[in-house]
């Protein structure tokens, strides 16, 4: 396939509850992420990263009164909207965006840039459900909100910079759900969103699971977006990162998982975008939650054991 993916680093923390993910960028990089695409047979640009500033020089509060408990969110926005740009630049010069997180906020912008000329399907690979609001948000933190954000959800359907309107919840499949916050779980079960936990997982096996997720986010859309948190997998096999949970995928699922996202689009292609999220260095172990991120972004772009 003669596929071009496009590097895009966006290190920044402002939606996490602790620090570190902005150096995921760096440490996946590190990790041979460009040399791993290229065995895997995609070419690769690699547009650098986005500059972000400082944490330390900035108020978490300093938010418009209408925005509720959203630490950090102008610089959110902010980020989100340069992203975004440079998100749908990458598509509109035939390229595949992939973004290196950061935290899982800076999903708002991919996703914005991914949906501005598409109807975009979503996979959300994570331990979590990111479907909180300002209004609904235990912690204030915008990494719990990112696809509240791109649905228009609550306080997000005024903010046209985090409001995708090409994203509809019908189109939406999580994979692999396992901590859900209460106001989530109505939030959930009274939409059009498809959630796979882990139980299903357990009862089904992994690749059943994610072609009926493929089978959602395809449907009546021109692309998909794969969103993946490493939080997704077990504490185990990634253990860099902020909010672990236990009871996750193993190692060898997360691989046919994305396996099999590589091999749907190797049949009906549609992988228009992806981001790779909320790598802690900081909190790794030599590296090794990187090295597997970039492992299983080869798997997704097209590599094989054999
Ligand atoms: N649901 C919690 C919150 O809103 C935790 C979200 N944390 C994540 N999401 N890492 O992937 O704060
Ligand atoms: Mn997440
Ligand atoms: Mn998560
Ligand atoms: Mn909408």
């Amino acid at each position: 396939m003669d596929r071009t993916v496009r590097l895009i680093g966006a290190p920044m923390d402002f939606g996490a509850n602790r620090r570190g993910v902005d150096m995921g960028p760096s440490a996946i990089r590190y990790a041979g992420l460009g040399d791993e695409l290229e065995d895997a047979g995609v070419a690769c640009t690699d547009s650098g990263d986005l500059l972000i500033p400082r944490a330390e020089e900035r108020d978490p509060d300093a938010n418009p009164p209408s925005s509720g408990e959203a630490k950090f969110l102008l610089e959110i926005e902010d980020v989100c909207s340069r992203l975004s740009e440079q998100v749908a630049e990458a598509l509109a010069e035939g390229t595949t965006p992939l973004v290196l997180g950061g935290d899982h906020s800076i999903a708002i912008g991919t996703m914005g840039g991914s949906a501005r000329d598409a109807d975009l399907g979503v996979i959300w690979f994570d331990a979590h459900a990111d479907i909180n609001t300002p209004e609904t948000s235990p912690s204030g933190n915008v990494h719990g909100m990112p696809l509240a954000a791109a649905l228009g959800r609550g306080i997000f359907e005024e903010m046209p910079w985090a409001h995708a309107p090409r994203v509809r919840e019908e189109s939406v499949a999580y994979v692999g759900l396992r901590s859900i916050d209460d106001r989530e779980r109505d939030a959930i079960r009274d939409s059009e969103m498809t959630a796979f936990t882990m139980s299903d997982i357990d009862e089904r096996g992994i690749t059943d699971v994610v072609e009926d997720a493929l089978a959602v986010a395809t449907d009546e859309t021109d692309g998909v977006h794969v969103s993946l948190d490493l939080d997704w997998l077990d504490p185990k096999a990634a253990p860099g990162v902020g909010t672990p949970v236990r009871g996750g995928v193993t190692y060898r699922e997360a691989h046919s998982a994305l396996e099999a996202v590589s091999e749907f689009d190797e049949r009906e292609g549609g992988l228009r975008s992806m981001d790779v999220v909320e790598v802690n260095p900081i909190l790794d172990e030599h590296n090794e939650t990187a090295t597997l991120a970039t492992e299983l972004t080869a798997s997704a772009f097209g590599k094989r054991i054999l």
